[in-house]
């Protein structure tokens, strides 16, 4: 029987999400011609490679990426390193031809994407951007019903990714908080998912016609040990300075003529994690939130008399009845499913050796492309048409 081995590389608090969403639909996505293998977790630090491992079952630990990288035995590289670590691991596993699911940003520049895509296009490895978010089933609704015309033509979206991770001064430094790292800060973060949903529903976008930017911590303690995730650690009493946004916001306009007003915060007390965006169509409008990921909101013209009904997750919604084990009505569904059924797209890609279409490294790129428009749109005080970052 064939071998399809995976290896997660990064075993840090995304790195569980990875290993979850292999682990929930590894079996399910096995057949008898061909099995999907939880083989390594690679880590620098070998105590969390060999934690990860163990909690999900994972048969291998490893510290060295390159060498996991260029293992003969694997065919998967699931990449949830931090950012600036992203493009390089990504290009070595193209380069030994191995298939890649990739986190986002997926490059610290939208030249750095630029390059990789250029590579998976050249190569026969299947590849993916991490973009779950798309795959909460009332999103990927959403998405249908605006297709499909059932708010009539959009015209605004309003969309905001609110965190409060970094808010306490006293959390520690990392490679988060510095520009060369991270390649931006809440926008390059948490932004990205934003934005690749504002793509997702809204299309391609054409122009940022407005940005700022704020650094509203602008200093942070070095931790004295090693830190990881969002962490409280024991702090020394040496101060870096931080050089990524705390916050940072948009106008644009989308090929499509729509308006998208766009803001990312880490610094946001009480939102311990939340997507939420209006859809404003010329009949109706749609508002979801993902702290209540199982539900959204309509209000059309003529339908609901001016008020706003709630529509449950239903069986007939992407993803629940293939992937749930009880798609009732108003069956809620969260962060680790939504990751689970971007993972279980990219497994079947694998598996049947076709390209995976539902968030692909181009994606990531055009995502990307946005992310340094809108800092240069900031840092320039002008509007930033997005050609100007084509190559
Ligand atoms: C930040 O806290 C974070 O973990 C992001 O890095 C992830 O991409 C997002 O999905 C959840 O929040």
């Amino acid at each position: 029987m064939k071998q399809i081995n995976i290896a997660i590389i990064g075993a840090g608090m995304i790195g569980a999400a990875h290993a979850s969403g292999y682990r929930s639909h590894q079996a399910r996505l096995s057949t008898s011609q061909q099995q999907f293998v939880l083989h390594t977790v690679c880590d620098a630090r070998e105590s969390a490679a060999a934690e990860l491992a163990a909690v999900w079952g994972f048969a291998h630990v490893a510290t060295d990426w390159q060498a996991v990288v260029n293992d003969p035995e694997i065919q998967v590289i699931s990449i949830a390193l931090p950012n600036f670590l992203h493009a390089e691991v990504a290009a070595a596993a193209l380069k030994a031809g191995k298939h890649v699911l990739c986190e986002k940003p997926l490059a610290l520049t939208a030249k750095e994407a630029w390059d990789l895509t250029q590579l998976a296009q050249q190569s026969d490895s299947i590849c993916g951007s991490v973009f779950n978010y798309r795959r909460i089933p009332a999103v990927a609704q959403i998405k249908q019903w605006v297709d499909s015309g059932e708010i009539g033509n959009l015209q605004h979206l309003l969309i905001q990714y609110q965190c409060g991770y970094a808010a306490d001064p006293q959390l520690p430094y990392s490679w988060r908080y510095r520009q060369q790292t991270a390649g931006g800060g809440a926008l390059h973060d948490i932004g990205a998912h934003a934005i690749d949903i504002a793509r997702f529903i809204a299309g391609d976008v054409e122009t940022i016609n407005g940005a700022c930017s704020s650094i509203t911590i602008p200093q942070r303690f070095v931790a004295l040990g090693a830190n990881a995730g969002h962490n409280h650690v024991a702090l020394s009493n040496k101060r870096e300075t931080v050089d990524t946004d705390d916050i940072a916001s948009c106008v644009m306009r989308f090929t499509s003529g729509c308006q998208g007003l766009f803001s990312a915060s880490r610094v946001t007390v009480g939102m311990g994690n939340t997507l939420s965006f209006t859809l404003t169509g010329s009949t109706g409008t749609i508002q979801f939130n993902s702290e209540r990921p199982g539900e959204f909101q309509i209000s059309r013209f003529g339908r609901e008399n001016g008020a706003f009904v709630t529509v449950p997750n239903q069986p007939a919604f992407p993803y629940l009845s293939q992937w749930i084990p009880v798609p009732h009505d108003g069956v809620a569904i969260g962060y680790a499913e939504s990751f689970g059924f971007m993972i279980a797209e990219f497994m079947q890609a694998v598996s049947e050796n076709r390209p995976y279409r539902n968030g692909t490294f181009s994606d990531g790129f055009a995502v990307a492309q946005i992310l340094e428009a809108i800092q240069r749109a900031a840092e320039q005080q002008r509007p930033v048409a997005i050609r100007e970052l084509t190559f």
